[in-house]
């Protein structure tokens, strides 16, 4: 059993996020705290809590989510300049939220590498 994080909340709306994409399989949210002009997470409906939980059966579900950020780059109009699609894993990633989501950055170049 995965703990239950504010994303599964996100997901149930019992709290309130600005949302910008929902299918049956993931959510897509802008951050509360935007690191670039556009920063949207993406997340699997179903609780993962980090990289090294994803299983084989798990392959598609995270494909999608690059799939979810394509078309939102599409969607936002950044798709031709570019963006970065990040996903933090444990301590030294940088995870703060224990179920996998994907970063999605962009509306300025960014900076590389990351410290
Ligand atoms: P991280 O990779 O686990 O550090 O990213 C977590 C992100 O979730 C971080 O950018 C937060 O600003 C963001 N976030 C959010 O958008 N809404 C929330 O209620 C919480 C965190 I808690």
């Amino acid at each position: 059993m995965v703990e239950e994080t504010i994303f599964t909340k996100i997901i149930n709306r019992e709290i309130p996020a600005d949302i910008v994409y929902e299918d049956d399989h993931a959510l897509a949210f802008k951050d509360i705290n935007p690191q670039a002009p556009v920063h949207l997470l993406i997340i699997p409906k179903k609780a993962i809590a980090t990289i090294n939980d994803i299983e084989e059966e798990d392959a598609g579900l995270v494909g999608h989510l690059y799939l979810v950020a394509s078309k939102l780059a599409v969607q936002f109009g950044f798709a031709k300049d570019g963006y970065r699609c990040v996903m933090n894993c444990n301590e030294h990633g940088g995870q703060s939220v224990y179920h996998i989501h994907l970063h999605l950055l962009a509306g300025k170049p960014l900076g590389w590498p990351p410290y």
